[in-house]
């Protein structure tokens, strides 16, 4: 414009140019056309936003900003795809109160506070979210509207929950046999041995080697050290070991390092350590638990990171790169690994406030529900990368077990809301009874693999666990199923006692068959070892907690018995080579799920029912207790 201004004593430009009329008119037309052409080349740039703000009205405005930070902050703050997760609000996302048409200052303020504290402070403000039974909907905490400015971190209301409780979590009765006390305090004496060693030669390390009185480390968890006094802490405290849970504790506090850099077993660290600290944390209310707990679930999340969401089995805690076992057929993962996430993951989420939790394991559950399964039955294989099963091995047993575990208990752990999780539950066992449940040429009721329609008549240890498992179910069922699945469990678990009871140590061997002429014994070399198992002792516990009969119990003290003669020695418990031979051959490995699983469900095979109530808990896969979500506090007669 300036150049068009005529200055005093100067002809103006186009007639400094000795331009004629005509010639004038065509030059005002070409500049003008110009003129038009730069302003609208403004919206063309890359980023027009700043333009548009000074052309186009405020509210406008603000909303297209807003829309694009919500977008991005939900991009950053998991790097997973959470754009199928619409019931959820991004982790990240706006505070719901800075509206559209905040001033940018003050949704600037609020943005930084919420990174400040931390996951917690993430979502709707005054609310809590509500992750039990795989739902997590933001509900407002006294249907107050929630305060435009101040607004407190979320915080887990812990005396609340233990006013939910029906029993006190160490059992209040009395009035039992003396012969019944003898024998649990025999128990907790093993308890205290097994961690007196550990601590003397092995504090610090994942196991014990008892023979060779040092530690191991092994290469299961990542760099993370202290498996045995994670898994032991909650046995440690149900027993009143009251100095050595303290001692437990100690470490943890000073010497437990979440800063690591190696391959670790996602399934692994979340039933022994998330596991773990969870259920300390829940039975003595100490936040060091709760606070590496959260640490350590948020390490293992990059692991969910594959086209499906369905997570990859090995991850590097430090650097956060994840990958399927090598042994895994087609880069698959293995169902009871990532079907084994769900109680520990909503309760992550349950304790800090963040859905993301939650939202990754339902994810599993929706990839599960549309994948199509073989005769109602679910392999043991899956691809993270397109969803579909790799390979048709169905077993109740390794690869498989926890799976069907986790969905009866995700449905009791949710007060009975989680109906989905029942329903799964109820569809496989009713596979699993047509095409996999066989009795033996002597009577003998197993589960055998299923390997592309044909049958493997072999159960593994881990199998035993069904024995409880389905006991567990049963006791919740109504009618003619009540009764069919409570003789189902009964029958296995008979089962699992008669592979102990036909060998030499009375311990029982890691797989055992039930062809060419064989009934519950071990056909091969490599399956005669034993190494400190639960899986049968669990289904002891169960089922006298379940039935009361006496023969449980006894069962139960032929293990202590054995234990103690087979397993016992100068420092610590072993596993041993061989159960079908007395000779001592011992494999030099305290495991740690001896002390957290072990000799937890034998302890609790001898308590009062209100010791860990069913009531009020459900076991991890690792026996580590996590409480239900009691809905009902009023009938509970709680305030
Ligand atoms: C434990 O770590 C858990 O019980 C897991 O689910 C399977 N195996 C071991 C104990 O045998």
């Amino acid at each position: 414009m300036v150049v068009l201004r005529k200055l005093p004593g100067m002809p103006g430009w186009p007639a400094a140019l000795g331009l004629r009329l005509p010639q004038k008119f065509l030059f005002l037309l070409f500049l003008s056309g110009l003129l038009t052409l730069c302003f609208g080349a403004l919206f063309l740039l890359p980023d027009s936003s700043r333009f548009k703000r000074l052309f186009l009205p405020r509210r406008a405005t603000a909303s297209a900003s807003s829309s694009s930070s919500a977008s991005s902050s939900s991009a950053s703050s998991s790097s997973t795809r959470d754009t199928d997760l619409p019931r959820s609000p991004p982790a990240a996302a706006e505070p719901r109160h800075a509206s559209p048409a905040a001033p940018r200052r003050l949704r600037e303020k609020l943005r930084t506070a919420t990174r400040m504290a931390g996951p917690a402070a993430r979502t709707a403000p005054g609310s809590r979210q509500q992750v039990q039974g795989g739902e997590s909907r933001a509900q407002p905490a006294s249907g107050a509207p929630p305060a435009r400015e101040t607004r407190a971190p979320f915080r887990f209301d812990y005396e609340r929950f233990r006013r939910s409780l029906r029993h006190p979590v160490r059992g209040g009765r009395s009035g039992e046999d003396p012969e019944t006390r003898a024998r649990r305090m025999k128990i907790k004496e093993m308890m205290k041995f097994a961690w007196d060693n550990y601590k003397q030669y092995a504090l610090g390390k994942n196991e014990l080697r008892p023979l060779t009185k040092n530690g191991h480390i092994g290469n299961m968890f990542g760099g993370l050290r202290g498996a045995t006094v994670i898994d032991a802490l909650d046995t440690l405290y149900i027993m009143e070991l009251e100095e050595e849970f303290q001692e437990a504790k100690q470490w943890v506090e000073k010497s437990f390092d979440l800063n690591v850099n190696g391959e670790a077993s996602l399934f692994e660290v979340n039933i022994r350590y998330i596991g773990g600290l969870l259920a300390t944390y829940y039975l003595t209310g100490e936040e060091v638990f709760k606070s590496k707990a959260l640490e350590l679930g948020e390490k293992l999340l990059p692991a969910f990171n594959t086209p499906t969401g369905i997570p990859r089995g090995v991850i590097n805690l430090g650097s956060g790169m994840s990958w399927s076992w090598g042994w895994a057929s087609a880069g698959s993962s293995i169902l009871a690994e990532f079907g084994t996430l769900h109680l520990e993951f909503l309760h992550l989420s349950e304790l800090s406030g963040n859905p993301v939790f939650a939202e990754k394991v339902r994810n599993i559950r929706r990839v599960l529900s549309r994948v199509e399964k073989p005769q109602g039955l679910y392999p043991n294989f899956l691809s993270p990368v397109t969803g579909s099963w790799v390979q048709h091995h169905v077993s109740i047993g390794g690869l498989g077990d926890s799976f069907y575990e986790y969905l009866i208990k995700s449905w009791l752990m949710s007060d009975k809301k989680d109906s989905e999780a029942k329903k799964m539950y109820d569809d496989a066992l009713e596979a699993i009874e047509k095409h996999l449940v066989k009795k033996s040429a002597g009577g003998l009721t197993y589960i055998a693999e299923w390997r592309g329609g044909i049958l493997d008549h072999k159960m593994g240890h881990l199998a035993c666990f069904s024995g409880g498992m389905i006991a567990l179910g049963a006791e919740h069922s109504t009618g003619d199923r009540r009764q069919r699945h409570m003789e189902l469990a009964a029958e296995i678990t008979s089962t699992c006692h008669e592979s102990y009871t036909r060998s030499d140590t009375k311990l029982g061997p890691e797989a055992f068959r039930f062809d060419a002429g064989s009934e519950a014994t071990a056909t091969r070399l490599s399956e005669r070892y034993y190494i400190l198992r639960p899986e049968v002792v669990e289904s002891y516990m169960y089922l006298w907690r379940l039935t009361h009969q006496p023969k449980y119990r006894h069962w139960g003290w032929e293990v202590v018995q054995a234990l103690e003669k087979h397993c016992r020695v100068e420092a610590g418990f072993s596993g041993i080579r061989d159960v079908y031979t007395t000779t001592p051959n011992h494999d030099n490995m305290q495991q740690s799920f001896f002390l957290a699983e072990t000799l937890k469900y034998l302890y609790l095979l001898f308590c009062e029912d209100d010791v860990l109530s069913l009531e009020d808990w459900v076991f991890n896969t690792e026996a580590h207790p996590l409480p239900i979500n009691h809905t009902d506090l009023k009938a509970a007669g709680q305030p």
